[in-house]
């Protein structure tokens, strides 16, 4: 529809004028590497149980990176697949279902496939079989050159679900390392999936009375996954990669546990529904930079749709007319009045926060001011009202209508018509 076109061309003029930026191009012809870690969320970074760091490697790592502390994912029913499409493609997944599996023949502007034009060696791995989410698929259509799945790899350590992380980064770092470079190489992490399970000899936390729990095995996967982390680091380090290698991770979505009191147990403290609800929305976030570049905490809300238009940014490669919703978080200025809209129709601004009701997103909702943690003021979050449910229902007709196909035909046929006039 011309209406969803004239919206989705409003993205990428915002994007373009966000061009002259200092970091536009600052970190030109930078290999790319980017982790998605299984059920990485963020209300246990730099915590401790028992006097024990859980993530001790990641938060060395934000001493020297840039980490976002208000970053969430945008996931629905697609979970690990809607995590990937929307860091990678920078659309909103759909409600039910799946993109990759639902709508994997149609059209996007996927990183991978800008960086194939931009002659990046392209390449995703992830250690389970590869038509799980339709990923076969989808990833032929996203232009990587190669998937390796769990076929590829030598099953020399089982952990959780299939091979562990600490095994899946050594034998992908041999494959990188050997990379035409510039490369993009995308890993999929596996090990810390529910239910968490790990042999005893890998449980390295006195979690205390959470032992036994769910969520004492939880944390003792994700201290698993941050000391794999460690170890990927280390070994970039000694490939000579850390410095000319744009290095990004991030959470895909929540834990699945459903009891608040383990999370209370954990953290301390009782947790009103805010609090809930940002513990659940909330996922890891970092971005290393060559030279350590922006490192420090940067509090501005985020979310997975910004991922690949903050790494082209920062590539100097320009978004601004390509069919995307997210917008560059790298910047000397945080874009003015941003707001992170989730799937199920919560948005967040970093002042207010809203939650919607069974009716969809309208004033029936709850509109939380996030400093006072407090519910009541509806007049807070009107205005953004409108445009959550713009950027879902446009997102939704582009995506499931193959869009932005017609939009990019639609160019070519004005280009050519352009050409004829001079
Ligand atoms: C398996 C993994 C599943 O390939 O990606 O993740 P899920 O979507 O179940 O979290």
């Amino acid at each position: 529809s011309s209406e969803a076109k004239q919206w989705i061309e409003e993205r990428g003029d915002l994007r373009g004028a966000l061009e002259q930026d200092p970091l536009f191009g600052a970190y030109a012809g930078s290999n790319v590497v980017m982790v998605q870690l299984e059920a990485f969320q963020n209300f246990m970074v730099g915590k401790s149980i028992g006097g024990q760091e859980i993530t001790p490697n990641l938060n060395k790592l934000i001493d020297t990176s840039a980490y976002f502390s208000q970053f969430y994912h945008q996931t629905s029913q697609g979970r690990t697949s809607d995590g990937d499409f929307a860091a990678n493609c920078s659309m909103q997944p759909v409600t039910n279902g799946s993109v990759f599996i639902q709508y994997a023949s149609h059209e996007f502007d996927c990183m991978s496939k800008i960086l194939k034009e931009r002659d990046y060696a392209t390449t995703v791995f992830h250690p389970y079989e590869g038509g799980f989410w339709n990923r076969n698929t989808m990833y032929h259509n996203m232009k990587y050159d190669k998937f390796y799945s769990l076929k590829h790899f030598i099953l020399d350590e089982k952990v959780g679900w299939a091979l562990g992380d600490k095994s899946f980064f050594r034998q992908s770092m041999d494959v990188v390392a050997d990379q035409q470079k510039p490369f993009y190489s995308f890993m999929i992490t596996l090990t810390s999936h529910h239910p968490y399970t790990m042999p005893d000899t890998e449980k390295k936390l006195d979690v205390g009375s959470l032992d036994g729990t769910i969520m004492g095995d939880y944390l003792q996967a994700v201290h698993y996954v941050d000391a794999a982390m460690g170890e990927l680091v280390d070994r970039m380090k000694e490939e000579g990669l850390w410095d000319n290698t744009i290095f990004v991770a991030y959470g895909d979505h929540d834990n699945s546990i459903k009891d608040w009191k383990l999370f209370e147990t954990f953290l301390g403290k009782p947790l009103s529904d805010l609090d809930r609800e940002m513990i659940q929305k909330q996922v890891a976030m970092f971005v290393h930079l060559p030279g350590d570049g922006q490192a420090g905490t940067h509090a501005n809300v985020a979310g997975q749709l910004d991922i690949t238009p903050t790494i082209l940014h920062l590539l100097g490669i320009s978004t601004a007319d390509r069919y995307m919703i997210g917008t560059p978080l790298l910047t000397a200025q945080p874009l003015e009045g941003k707001k992170v809209v989730l799937r199920n129709g919560a948005f967040t601004d970093g002042t207010v926060y809203y939650m919607p009701s069974g009716d969809g997103i309208t004033e029936n909702g709850k509109c939380w001011n996030i400093a006072a943690g407090a519910a009541g003021d509806m007049n807070a979050c009107l205005g953004a009202i409108e445009d959550a449910r713009t950027e879902l229902n446009m997102s939704d007709q582009i995506v499931m209508s193959d869009l932005i196909d017609d939009f990019k035909k639609q160019g070519a046929v004005e280009a050519r018509a352009g050409g004829g006039d001079d």
